[in-house]
C-alpha cells in the first residue's frame, strides 16, 4: 500500500508540469504572440504559439454577417477568453496589433460578456494573409445585433499578428 502511494505520487510528480499551465514551444512559424498581464509563457515574456497550437485548444463557430464579406458566413477558431484562461492573464484589456501595425483596444468587458474569437478560418477553409488572416477578430453580430456599430468595428482587428494584455 506505501509502495503503491509512493509510486502515485511519482506519477503526480512527474506530470505536474502538464497542469501546472505549462506552454509547449511552437513546432510550426508561430502566428500569434501573446504578452503583459499573463502568468504561462514559452518565449521569455511571451506565449507563442503557431496554428496547430490554436487549433488544439476549444474551437467555436460563430455564423455571421459582416461588414468584411458578403452574405452570411461561417467563422471558427478560438475564444479569446479561453486563450487568455489558458495563459493565466488578467487586466482591464487587451490590445490587439496586426500586421500592418494598426492597434485596437479590446475592453475585458467584451471578453467576459461575448464569445470574441480570433477566426482562423472562414467556412472552413484557413484565413490567407490576403484574406484579412490568419487571424482575425470575430464578435457573435448576428445573435447581438447591437454589437454591429463603428466602435466594435474598429475592435474587429484583421490580420492580427499579437495580444498584449493590460
Ligand atoms: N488590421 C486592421 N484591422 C482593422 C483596421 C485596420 O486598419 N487594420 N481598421 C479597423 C476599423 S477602424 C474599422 S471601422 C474596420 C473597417 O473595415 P473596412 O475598412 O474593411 O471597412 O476594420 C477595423 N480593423
Ligand atoms: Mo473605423
Amino acid at each position: 500500500m506505501l509502495r503503491l502511494a509512493s509510486s502515485l505520487a511519482l506519477i503526480l510528480i512527474a506530470t505536474a508540469p502538464s497542469w501546472a499551465g505549462e506552454l509547449a514551444k511552437p513546432a510550426a512559424e508561430p502566428i500569434l504572440k501573446v504578452q503583459g498581464a499573463i502568468t504561462t509563457m514559452n518565449d521569455g515574456e511571451t506565449a507563442a504559439f503557431d496554428l496547430s497550437m490554436l487549433d488544439a485548444l476549444p474551437q467555436h463557430t460563430i455564423k455571421a454577417t459582416t461588414p468584411w464579406y458578403d452574405g452570411e458566413h461561417e467563422f471558427s477558431g478560438v475564444v479569446i477568453g479561453d486563450l487568455l484562461e489558458t495563459l493565466g492573464a488578467s487586466g482591464e484589456s487587451v490590445t490587439v496589433t496586426a500586421l500592418n501595425d494598426y492597434s485596437a483596444e479590446i475592453p475585458m468587458e467584451d471578453i467576459k460578456d461575448y464569445p470574441v474569437i480570433l477566426a482562423t478560418r472562414v467556412d472552413g477553409e484557413e484565413l490567407s494573409v490576403r484574406d484579412k488572416g490568419p487571424l482575425f477578430v470575430i464578435y457573435p453580430f448576428d445573435e447581438h445585433p447591437d454589437l454591429y456599430n463603428e466602435v466594435i468595428f474598429s475592435r474587429s482587428v484583421w490580420q492580427v499578428a499579437s495580444l498584449t494584455v493590460h
